[in-house]
């Protein structure tokens, strides 16, 4: 065979062999670096985390009093310390932070009787938000949190003084119309009214308001559209 047939029969080759001709020479294969990236970090154990500061929600705060409370003023101090009781000790737009939880929307209700009152809040969707099992927290979103018994069962709650109760809404509330009541469920030792305070915080805004609560007596306090 002569040298032009070779050549065409060794370029041909491939093509009948299925491609398994292999040149005179190998090249070397380029390894590709893949880099994976590694997966997040996994948390192990409880973070602390700072309370974060109240989301502002659309609406105004403009509670209209149905029963006999009047607004009551309150006083605030950057650098006061928050302890419980109802009101913004220092001026942050939450209300007794650091013991019982508060958000867009708050309900914070206080007294200095031994009487075990009630706070009980209807949402706009018709729950009544109250201390009883499978109502403390709504569908809405919104939870008491706090029940305070005065003094009828001091072995459960042997403080006395420092009588609270909240609800509250950490995200967005439902828009509508919301009432909230005040109940004097047992006088205990007390005799007579009992007076307290009923705070209302939305968006950082509060506004506070006082009453008396006969014993046995449930008054609607504030309602408002929102
Ligand atoms: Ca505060
Ligand atoms: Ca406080
Ligand atoms: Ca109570």
């Amino acid at each position: 065979m002569k040298k032009a047939v070779w050549i065409v029969a060794l370029v041909a080759l491939p093509g009948l062999f299925g491609g398994c001709f292999v040149r005179g020479y190998a090249t070397v294969p380029t390894v590709e670096a893949h880099v994976v990236a590694p997966p997040p970090p996994t948390i192990v154990g409880s973070v602390s985390v700072s309370t974060p500061p109240p989301p502002t929600i659309v609406g105004t705060l403009s509670p209209v009093v149905v029963g006999t409370a009047q607004a009551y003023t309150t006083t605030c101090n950057p650098n006061a310390a928050e302890v419980l009781n109802g009101i913004d000790d220092n001026c942050n737009g939450m209300v007794d932070e650091g013991f019982v939880g508060t958000g867009t929307l708050q309900f914070a209700l206080s007294w200095a009787s031994t009487a075990d009152l009630d706070l009980h809040v209807f949402d706009p969707h018709g729950f009544e938000i109250d201390y009883e099992d499978g109502q403390r927290a709504s569908p809405s979103g919104g939870q008491l949190d706090r029940d305070d018994r005065g003094a009828c069962y001091t072995e459960e709650d042997p403080i006395v003084t420092d009588n609270s109760e909240n609800v509250y809404w950490a995200g967005n509330p439902p828009g509508g119309h919301y009432s909230v009541h005040v109940h004097n469920y047992d006088a205990c030792n007390s005799y007579g009214a009992t007076t307290f305070v009923l705070t209302v915080l939305m968006g950082g805004e509060a506004q506070a308001f006082q009453a008396t609560v006969q014993p046995g007596e449930d008054t609607e306090v504030i309602s408002f559209d929102l």
